[in-house]
């Protein structure tokens, strides 16, 4: 008998799918555990194989967690609604929810080929009305709350897409999935109060088990400073302004200050003489993005108001200056500055001529370099002799005692933008009456379904796609019984999936958004696998949501992901020539370790790229699943490497787990059928072996190290393949320890040896700690703490029979020689130190 991936595939899938094998109830008794992978949006490219790696990740996790004894929650769905699609629909010209339909049929196919034990009752897509109903619905909580409001902000407008974008979206100017230009407008727009969880946003990352690398991000996001408010009057004109500064203790170090070139009294302030200069010098600084006037490499650029500001501390006067290296979207828009401490103030004052006054000692010389680590205050009259953190309690009350300012935290976290331009969205459910008032529609009204619309462009006035749908728009206000008009913005597409993961909790509730006995169930997510592209986007969105519902009684835990996850990128070669045309695997041929175009002989640069079907270096899991079988799909790309690490794509190295397969196969199969086995385990290394794989792939699993575990079957396979006939026993644990990463072959080995029902529920091999020690341990052996050398003696040895084999060895005595011992230190199996003079 063969191993025959494609038949026992397809066997084992169905008999998955007949007898709901995956599908988990809110009822049960046992422990639960709640898996979840960032739920893809279907594209119309279908999943490359870089896709499915976390996915398989999570499945081993789930099915390991099955055998333990847990209820699994381990759902999918649908991320779908969105721009993308929009776009899609676009350029085939196909309405979006038959582009949207389409996709996730494909997606759904692919995942279950690869052998996913998701609960695939519970799939759901976010833009099912029935689904979005709630998504709504938790808008009007925020609306209820204060936390969603209209505002007339300066938005990312971009031109190519007729929609505004989420500051999250963009990056250098343009957005950051088309790469189209981005630029500000003032416009209306539905605002969500992100900023007021800022706080409990950055605290509450010590309650989750997150990579470090992703709260440190969060937290810049968020980029909460403390500092203070200080009021600058101006000399002669009866104007001040206001400064925001983390540095206070470094006022008396003040020698200039300078106004955001958009500060509103800059053109009352400015002087006859300087009117010219300041006007120019504004016109040029609109033209620029804040992105390019925060760059430190450019040179520093201003220009005197010809007023003086005056300083608080000692009423010195300083030139006041505008420049565009203060901004007016952060802090006060204006800053004290003192070049001694700071680097931008510095290269400013150079530039300029500025004076330079030292305040905190510690540096060379503050007239070449600033110093901006703490020290000693000086030239500070009260400060003089503090160090940074008294210097700037001591200013603060001084400050607020004599009413020129007040301690203040500042954020870098701006409102959530949350209107689109867009169709393919959830309508916002609010009306706007007659008088112009903007009025919440009452929950028993949701959902507000979107309108089906043939053509969803924007209307040539640059009204909204919903404005086309005009009978959509009329409504009723119920209160009045007068016309009213509903809402053309839709939500952007972080909308659906800030919840996503409570709606898998239940469902099919029609009545609520989900139960607070499901609630109570599935509690918050315990293992989250995903990329680390929503660091900042979807999982800062989800987590403030999660937060409101807190607060709103409705979730009971504060956090939604106890456990993240980050699985690395699949990369792969890509072949290109110098017009930059990509060429398919294919389509070149390889001589001397170079790479050539076969139709043109042309040498090819090679790369190792992001998979996508642009750089032609796409693996699809269909191919390799015809001809390697999903088992070996999922166990190549855990394999591959650790799972949180960028891999490279090698398609040829799949033969290797393969034939790990067909080995492992062999070990239960022969040409007749079952193997002839044995009733005991009579070789006690291979009964160690056997307990010492348990023990390692146990705790390979729990800490999310999937390759080694998988090293290590590979070891016992090995040895077992020199047993026959083979003891059962060896049989069935490995059979039970493979089924999660290779569920397929699994389940034939697992109905080989005798049993009728799922592997998914058999019991996890418990091992004998006794038998995974070894006889044999290597104990280091130190001179005064300094490793000199390493003993292998019989576990347990006593610290005389150590000390005698440490001395036997040159390596040590070398240290020893002419040196008195004045005390040994032995840890039993570990440690033997001696402490010489
Ligand atoms: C005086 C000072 C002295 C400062 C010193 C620093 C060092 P973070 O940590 O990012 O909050 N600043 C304030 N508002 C600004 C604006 N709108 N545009 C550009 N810069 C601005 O940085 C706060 C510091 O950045 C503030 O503290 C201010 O410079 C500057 F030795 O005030 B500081």
């Amino acid at each position: 008998m063969r191993y025959n991936h494609k038949e026992i595939e397809e066997k084992w899938q169905k008999s998955w799918d007949d007898g709901n094998t995956f599908k988990v109830g809110n009822d049960g008794k046992n422990p639960k555990y709640y898996v979840l992978d960032m739920f893809p949006y279907p594209s119309g490219k279908g999943l490359h194989v870089g896709h499915p790696k976390g996915y398989v990740g999570s499945d081993i996790v789930s099915r390991y967690k099955r055998m333990r004894g847990f209820d699994v929650l381990h759902p999918m769905g649908w991320d779908a609604f969105g721009l993308p699609a929009e776009r899609q629909s676009h350029k085939e010209g196909i309405h979006p929810s038959i582009v949207t339909t389409r996709n996730i049929e494909t997606f759904r196919k692919q995942l279950q080929k690869i052998g996913l034990s998701y609960d695939w009752d519970r799939e759901i897509s976010t833009c099912d009305e029935k689904y979005y109903k709630w998504t709504q619905w938790i808008f009007l909580k925020l609306f209820e709350r204060g936390l969603a409001y209209q505002a007339e902000v300066a938005v990312n407008w971009c031109p190519a897409l007729g929609t505004v974008l989420a500051n999250e979206e963009v990056k250098d100017g343009v957005y950051i999935e088309t790469g189209d230009p981005v630029e500000k407008r003032l416009m209306k727009q539905w605002m969500l109060k992100i900023t007021a969880y800022a706080d409990r946003l950055i605290d509450d990352l010590k309650l989750v088990d997150w990579p470090e690398s992703v709260k440190e991000m969060q937290r810049n996001w968020i980029g909460r400073s403390e500092g203070a408010r200080v009021k600058f009057e101006i000399a002669d004109t009866g104007h001040n302004f206001e400064v925001f500064t983390t540095r206070p203790d470094t006022l008396f170090g003040c020698t200039y200050a300078v106004l955001a070139p958009e500060h509103p009294i800059v053109r009352k302030i400015t002087t006859e003489a300087q009117k010219a200069d300041v006007e120019a010098y504004i016109d040029r600084t609109m033209k620029l993005s804040e992105k390019d006037r925060l760059v430190h490499e450019t040179e520093k650029t201003g220009v005197f108001t010809g007023a003086y500001a005056v300083c608080p501390v000692n009423n010195k006067k300083v030139e006041l200056w505008i420049a565009d290296y203060v901004l007016t979207s952060y802090g006060t828009g204006a800053v004290f500055a003192c070049p001694a401490h700071d680097e931008r103030d510095h290269e400013f004052a150079k530039k300029f001529n500025l004076p330079i006054i030292e305040v905190v000692k510690g540096g060379e010389n503050v007239q070449e370099i600033p110093y901006t680590e703490d020290g000693e205050h000086v030239n500070s009259e009260f400060l003089d002799g503090l160090n940074i953190v008294d210097a700037k309690t001591k200013i603060i009350s001084w400050l607020s005692e004599n009413n020129f300012g007040k301690s203040e935290i500042n954020y870098r976290l701006r409102d959530w933008l949350f209107s689109r331009q867009r169709y393919w969205g959830e309508p916002i459910p609010v009306i706007i009456t007659e008088d112009n008032k903007v009025k919440a529609v009452s929950e028993k009204e949701l959902p507000i379904t979107l309108p089906y619309l043939e053509d969803f462009s924007a209307t040539s006035d640059g009204q909204p796609p919903l404005a086309r749908a005009p009978e959509w728009v009329a409504t009723i206000d119920p209160e009045t019984g007068k016309p009213a008009l509903r809402e053309t913005n839709t939500m952007p597409q972080w909308a659906g999936s800030c919840w996503y993961y409570l709606r898998f909790i239940d469902p099919h509730n029609e009545n609520e958004a989900w139960s607070p006995e499901a609630e109570k169930r599935w509690g918050s997510v315990d293992l989250y696998i995903g990329g680390t592209e929503h660091a900042t986007l979807h999982l800062l969105y989800a987590r403030f949501w999660h937060k409101v519902l807190y607060d709103l009684g409705v979730v009971s835990s504060p956090e939604p992901f106890t456990k993240l996850f980050n699985q690395g990128m699949i990369i792969a070669r890509s072949y290109k020539d110098s017009r930059g045309k990509y060429y398919y695997p294919y389509e070149v041929d390889e001589k001397d370790g170079q790479w050539y175009s076969k139709l043109s002989n042309e040498l090819l640069e090679t790369r190792l790229e992001k998979m996508s079907k642009s750089r032609y270096n796409v693996v699809t899991p269909d191919e390799i699943i015809e001809e390697y079988g999903a088992d070996s799909l999922r166990l190549y790309e855990m394999f591959i490497g650790p799972l949180e690490d960028t891999a490279i794509w090698q398609t040829e190295n799949i033969q290797g787990v393969r034939r790990f397969l067909d080995r492992t196969w062999r070990l239960f199969f022969n040409d007749n059928g079952f193997v002839e086995t044995t009733d005991t385990i009579e070789d006690v290394e291979f009964d160690k072996l056997l307990h010492k794989t348990i023990k390692k792939v146990t705790e390979d699993i729990e800490s999310i190290h999937l390759n080694t575990a998988i090293s290590q079957l590979m070891i016992l396979v090995n040895e077992a393949t020199k047993f026959k006939p083979i003891p059962k026993e060896a049989l069935s644990v490995l059979a039970r320890l493979i089924s999660p990463f290779a569920p397929h072959i699994s389940e034939e080995f697992w109905s080989v040896l005798g049993n009728e029902t799922s592997i998914t529920y058999a019991k996890w091999p418990e091992y004998d700690p006794a038998k995974t020690l070894d006889d044999q341990v290597n104990v280091a052996v130190q001179v005064n703490g300094k490793l000199r050398h390493l003993i292998d003696i019989p576990r347990d040895s006593v610290q005389e029979y150590a000390e005698k084999i440490a001395k036997e060895s040159n390596k040590v005595n070398m240290h020893l020689e002419g040196k008195t011992i004045v005390k040994v230190i032995f840890v039993k199996n570990k440690l033997l130190n001696f402490v010489v003079k």
